[in-house]
């Protein structure tokens, strides 16, 4: 079975380029917060150079194709043809190197047991990486779950049978060794894994999107106030929010969030354990991607948004302004969107 795996990863890596434009930038309000020389620098989504600033970068569905802006300079760019559609960009730090790889999981294929999933890596270090993990119907929550600093294989698979009152389970490969098995979510269950108390590792969360909590499985000890044991539960947004969990505080932990539709903003800062704004930018109304990031390097994620229909981004940065551009093909996927992310609602 080897070889055909191979075939299909050399067709889906395709060739890598430099060159390209850079993103316009256009004058917008600031955001208010705390100056971020003093506080540890959250990790940036999507950043392919490795300066610690988010790029501009999108997947283009139907060739496979890469292309983004890099924040330091110059493009990263791939010509590939042999991606699907239902294929769903899994853009992670997989080999520690500090930049993002480009990476993808297809829910069902021929070449893994049982026509199973199959996860694609290139990593930014040099070589490729095919493995058999998860099936249709599962979501693909890659995170560092081991705290060695790579992003972990890892499936979440809702409503499992073996599973009591509806929930979930995660499977993780860790990288350092080892698994993860665990239920953990109920049948309204968006996965959203990620650092919430800053300690290096991604706990295990999930945001119920019928209620607008978010529900955290902490390791170390509470992050609320009110929490009792290690189940945290923080309300944050209400039925028909998006989940769009990032550090918008800048101390290091995640912060539990919400995008509405209407396009408000609503973050839960860990900081002050309260919650911040709304603020206005983007609606999911006109089919905006919440992507935030942080697309400035000032360690605060800042809110922005992609608008498939003409490719079109808006970003307003933490560090004050805010940016305007077109980049990518009308239907594009952005990579600094959520890792997990499907492009199904509500996940
Ligand atoms: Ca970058
Ligand atoms: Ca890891
Ligand atoms: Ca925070
Ligand atoms: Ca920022």
């Amino acid at each position: 079975m080897a070889a055909p795996v191979v075939a299909v990863v050399a067709a889906i890596v395709g060739v890598i380029c430099v060159g390209g434009s850079t993103p316009t930038h256009a004058a917008g309000s600031a955001i208010r917060g705390r100056a971020a020389a003093t506080l540890p620098r959250a990790t940036a989504a999507g950043d392919f150079d490795g300066d610690g600033k988010s790029d501009l970068g999108v997947f283009h569905p139907r060739s496979g194709s890469w292309y983004a802006a890099l924040s330091g300079g110059g493009a990263l760019s791939t010509e590939s043809v042999a991606t699907q559609p239902g294929d769903i960009p899994v853009i992670a730090d997989y080999d520690g190197d500090g930049r993002a790889d480009l990476s993808i999981w297809r829910p069902s294929n021929p070449f893994c047991p049982g026509q199973g999933g199959l996860w694609f890596t290139v990593f930014s270090g040099g070589g490729t990486r095919a493995t058999c993990i998860g099936q249709f119907g599962d979501l693909p929550v890659p995170a560092d779950y081991d705290g060695d600093r790579k992003a972990d294989l890892a499936i979440y698979r809702p409503l499992n049978q073996g599973c009591v009152g509806g929930a979930g389970l995660w499977y993780v490969q860790l990288s350092g060794g080892g698994a993860i098995n665990e239920c953990f979510g109920d049948g309204a269950a968006v996965p959203v894994p990620a650092d919430y108390e800053n300690r290096g590792a991604a706990d295990l969360a999930y945001y119920r999107f019928l209620t607008g909590q978010f529900l955290v499985l902490t390791k170390t000890g509470p992050i609320v106030a009110s929490q009792v044991g290690r189940l945290a539960t923080i309300q944050v947004g209400s039925g028909g929010d998006i989940a769009v969990p990032a550090d918008y505080d800048g101390d290091g932990r995640i912060d539990p969030a919400v995008f509405s539709p209407n396009g408000d903003w609503r973050p839960w800062l860990s900081t002050c354990q309260c919650l911040y704004g709304p603020v206005p930018v983007g609606s999911i109304g006109v089919e905006d991607i919440p992507v935030p990031g942080d697309y400035d390097g000032d360690g605060r994620a800042d809110f922005a948004v992609f608008h498939p229909p003409n490719a079109s981004w808006y970003v307003l940065l933490t560090g004050g302004g805010a940016m305007s551009t077109l980049l990518g093909h009308a239907g594009d996927i952005p990579t600094s969107k959520r890792p997990g992310y499907t492009g199904l609602y509500p996940y």
